[in-house]
């Protein structure tokens, strides 16, 4: 995963500057969030998990997208087993609630994320990218979901999220069996929306990240907030959260503007990538 010379993103600032364990920069509208422990894979001790949700509470102003990747060979480990000590029923919730706090501000905080997939993507590293809102799959990346292997079950929402992408029979194989999906598999499971060859990862999220950020914020805001929720109820209730969330965000000023610009000829025409 290498990220394009030419790409103008300078270092975070402030609060964002201290987090050791991630690598945060931002070009005008988009951030890149880099985890930064190489030679621990990328693996995800408390400390990161807490930086993860600093850095997603505290998305600068004026950032309209954000992208997720793995510094190193791999996108990440997983939970960092070396901190897996003895803790009693209590603290293990505590523990697990945490990462689902962190991960919940990733996928429903400011700004839709992206996150550029490569190497290892297995056990929490496949919950943190799950999170995300869009992911982008290099041909080293591979999947898995070793806490079988491990005497562990998922902690991260992968029991949540992982089936809402690939549905339950494939997640149920993967840890019982310890099947790795490989590039194409995950894609064609749906663990992610984009393959591309391998270094290519970054430019591809770039590329969306800038047209997700050229969208109405409330767009955004609607298909990263309605639209799980919406997925999780009944017909009647779906239907008429979509018709509350269509007539909120129809309603701005953005949104008049950019049809009144479609109707006189100054907006862009749907066309085929
Ligand atoms: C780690 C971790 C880790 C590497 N925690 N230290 N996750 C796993 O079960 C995956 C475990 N890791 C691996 O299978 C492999 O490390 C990889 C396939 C990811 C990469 O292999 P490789 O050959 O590139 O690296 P390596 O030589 O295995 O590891 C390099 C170092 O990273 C080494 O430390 P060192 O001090 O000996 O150099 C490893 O110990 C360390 N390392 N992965 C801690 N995961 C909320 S619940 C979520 C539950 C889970 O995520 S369970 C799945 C855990």
């Amino acid at each position: 995963m290498s990220q394009p010379a030419d790409a103008d993103f300078r270092p975070a600032s402030g609060l964002l500057a201290q987090l050791d364990l991630l690598r945060i920069e931002v070009a005008g509208p988009v951030l890149h969030v880099r985890l930064n422990r190489p030679a621990k894979r990328n693996a995800i001790s408390d400390t990161l998990i807490t930086q993860l949700h600093t850095c997603f509470v505290n998305v600068p102003e004026g950032v309209r997208a954000a992208i997720v990747s793995g510094e190193g060979d791999h996108f990440c480990a997983g939970l960092d087993l070396g901190e897996l000590v003895e803790r009693d029923v209590a603290e293990g919730v505590l523990h697990s609630r945490m990462w689902h706090t962190a991960f919940d501000q990733i996928q429903f905080g400011k700004v839709p994320v992206i996150a550029v997939l490569h190497g290892a993507v297995v056990g929490g590293g496949l919950e943190l990218a799950s999170a995300c809102h869009i992911r982008v799959a290099e041909a080293s990346a591979y999947f898995g979901l070793p806490e079988g292997q491990r005497g562990l079950f998922v902690g991260g929402g992968g029991s949540v999220r992982v089936p809402r992408l690939m549905g339950v029979a494939r997640m149920t194989d993967m840890m019982l069996t310890g099947r790795v999906y490989d590039v194409n598999e995950g894609v064609q499971a749906g663990l992610a929306q984009y393959g591309v060859a391998d270094g290519a990862g970054f430019a591809k999220a770039l590329a969306l990240a800038q047209r997700m950020a050229s969208n109405s914020p409330m767009s955004n805001f609607a298909v990263m907030h309605a639209l799980p929720r919406i997925a999780d109820q009944a017909q009647a209730e779906g239907l008429f959260t979509e018709s509350l969330m269509a007539a909120v965000a129809e309603s701005t000023p953005d949104a008049k503007e950019r049809l009144r610009a479609f109707l006189e000829g100054r907006a862009g025409k749907v066309v085929k990538s």
